[in-house]
């Protein structure tokens, strides 16, 4: 991941230090591969890490995530360094957020230091990017559960002139910070949420006469790219992460076969829960479908976890049944070693049907649009029986 840093030096990107733990079983190789994936985050929504931690613990300490020593060294490097953002990955209790803040802020008066845990951030880049009603809808109330049990923390208050990350609601707009009104919004949102489900489910009905294919796999794979390959969709696709939140359905026809794709958010490791529940709607596009496409970074390092993150969100969503058609997306990206390991994945072992493709190259296209007809025959059959 992080391949393409940007050195971004503008002023209103904010600077950010990346906090992580691990236990003494975790291998400092893999700790970093979790940290490369929180600075593509971190960079997605508009920060520039300046320095990494990794503290190893056996227990997480209850009141401050990391030790006390540990903390100190971070508050002396932000005081010196001038940091703006420390950013966790995990996330942290309401109360280790409140307690962390105090120390990275010790006037309480003039509150500088921003104290943001995993979900926040990544929450953060889905209201950025939310531009469906639905989205901004979904987003907004995964937002406000999430801040509910936070809402005494020092800065939600008193850096409200702020803004930056953190501080974005849906839309550009700035988050409530004021109990009595989320409450007032939050059921508001759930009355529109509903609203939405009965006009999908009204719209998903209206298409069920043909298969329909979902394209599913984690963020930034290139899920997008193949669904514009496919169907001749405009859809945004961007070396970022989470540029798609909306589901979008086109009708394609392979061989005078005629089926619709959907191309949706994609998944990442430690997900906010928050976001899984409010995008229930967008995710319904997964339950519902009849075959799943699921596309791989072959050219990331991680793509195994990756997938195993993949397959256990689909499994949640009790989707893990479907027919399912693997795509190895970016080989055009692979580096030797990366080339000569596929043989002794389990790749090799599994009998599944996969495709080996490069969709910004263009490579293996007709191998994709075969496998994709061969899927679309199947689920045909299935329905004739
Ligand atoms: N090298 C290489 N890059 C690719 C390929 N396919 C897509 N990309 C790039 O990967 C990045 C992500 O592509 P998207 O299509 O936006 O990926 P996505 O899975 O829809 O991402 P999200 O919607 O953000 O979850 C873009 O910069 C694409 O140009 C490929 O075959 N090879
Ligand atoms: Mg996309």
């Amino acid at each position: 991941m992080a391949k393409d840093k940007i050195y971004d030096t503008r002023p209103e990107l904010e600077t950010a230090i990346l906090v992580s733990v691990g236990n003494k079983f975790d291998k400092e190789e893999q700790l970093n591969v979790y940290l490369d994936e929180l600075e593509f985050l971190a960079q997605t929504a508009g920060a520039i890490a300046k320095k990494r931690f990794i503290q190893r613990l056996d227990h997480i300490e209850q009141g401050t995530y990391v030790g006390k020593g540990k903390l100190k060294e971070l508050v002396e490097y932000v005081k010196l360094n001038e940091i703006d953002i420390v950013i966790f990955d995990d996330e942290l209790s309401p109360a280790q957020t409140r307690n962390i803040e105090a120390e990275m802020n010790p006037d309480k008066f003039d509150i500088r230091v921003k104290v943001i845990d995993r979900s926040r951030l990544i929450l953060d880049i889905f209201a950025k990017n939310a531009r469906s009603a639905q989205a901004k809808t979904q987003v907004e109330l995964a937002q406000y559960q999430y801040m509910l049990p936070r809402l005494t923390n020092l800065w939600t208050h008193l850096s409200r002139q702020k803004g930056g990350i953190g501080m974005k609601g849906a839309g550009e707009k700035e988050i409530e910070t004021d109990r009595r009104v989320i409450n007032t919004r939050m059921a508001l949102l759930k009355e529109e949420l509903k609203n939405i489900d009965r006009q999908s489910q009204i719209k998903r009905k209206d298409r069920e006469d043909k298969p329909r294919l979902t394209i599913v796999g984690y963020t930034n794979v290139g899920k997008s790219t193949i669904m514009n390959l496919l169907s001749k969709a405009e859809i945004h696709a961007e070396n970022k992460l989470f540029s798609t939140l909306d589901s979008t359905v086109r009708k394609v026809v392979l061989k005078t076969t005629p089926f619709l794709l959907t191309d949706t958010v994609g998944f990442i490791r430690k997900l906010p829960h928050q976001l899984v529940e409010c995008f229930k709607s967008t995710l319904d596009e997964v339950r519902d479908a009849d075959a799943l496409i699921h596309v791989v970074d072959i050219s990331s390092n991680e793509y195994e976890s990756q997938m195993q993150t993949v397959k256990q969100t689909i499994e949640e969503l009790e989707a893990h049944k479907k027919p399912t058609l693997t795509v190895f997306n970016k080989i055009d990206a692979m580096t030797e070693e990366q080339r000569y390991n596929l043989h002794n994945t389990y790749m090799a072992k599994e009998n599944m049907p996969v495709v080996f493709m490069s969709a910004a190259k263009k490579i293996n296209t007709e191998e994709l649009r075969d496998a994709v007809y061969l899927l679309v025959q199947q689920v045909n059959k299935n329905r004739t029986y």
